[in-house]
């Protein structure tokens, strides 16, 4: 009688546990939460750029630059411009055979030109200063220039 009842009270203690633990299972996938809602972006604090340069649709100066990469000699030409502050330039760029970029990083001028092909494009120099000019594939094989704002 006696065993009759450990066994009884085995058998009940096993179910209970085996109930509970399986209904701890469902609280715990209960608990998945849905992802917390993403940062809120930060403003765009991006102030308003003074640029020294203003690109333009008026055309200006004609100024054509070729980029040359003739037997592996990647020059611009001419290398190096000089302009009046407030001049309105519009540059023809012509890439010999290969892809050239006329970049001035502080300017914010970045123009590209196919092999074989001519960009234009007008800027109006607003603050005097000396410019690095360069082509982003070729700046370490000396495809540099110079454009002096004065
Ligand atoms: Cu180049």
């Amino acid at each position: 009688m006696k065993a009759k009842l450990i066994i009884f009270t085995l058998i009940f203690s096993v179910l209970f546990i085996a109930c509970s633990s399986s209904e701890s299972t469902t609280d715990t996938s209960d608990e998945i939460t849905s992802p917390p809602a993403p940062p809120k972006v930060a403003e765009d604090l991006k102030t308003e750029k003074e640029l020294s340069a203003t690109a333009s649709a008026e055309k200006g100066k004609l100024v054509e630059v070729k980029m040359l990469d003739g037997t592996d000699n990647y020059v611009y030409e001419p290398a190096n411009l000089t302009f009046a502050v407030g001049e309105k330039i519009t540059f023809k760029i012509t890439s010999e055979s290969e892809f050239h970029t006329f970049t001035i990083d502080e300017l914010d001028i970045y123009e590209t030109a196919d092999g074989g092909e001519s960009f234009e494009f007008t800027v109006t120099f607003e603050t005097p200063g000396t410019y690095k000019l360069y082509c982003v594939p070729h700046e370490t094989l000396g495809m540099i220039g110079e454009v002096t704002v004065q």
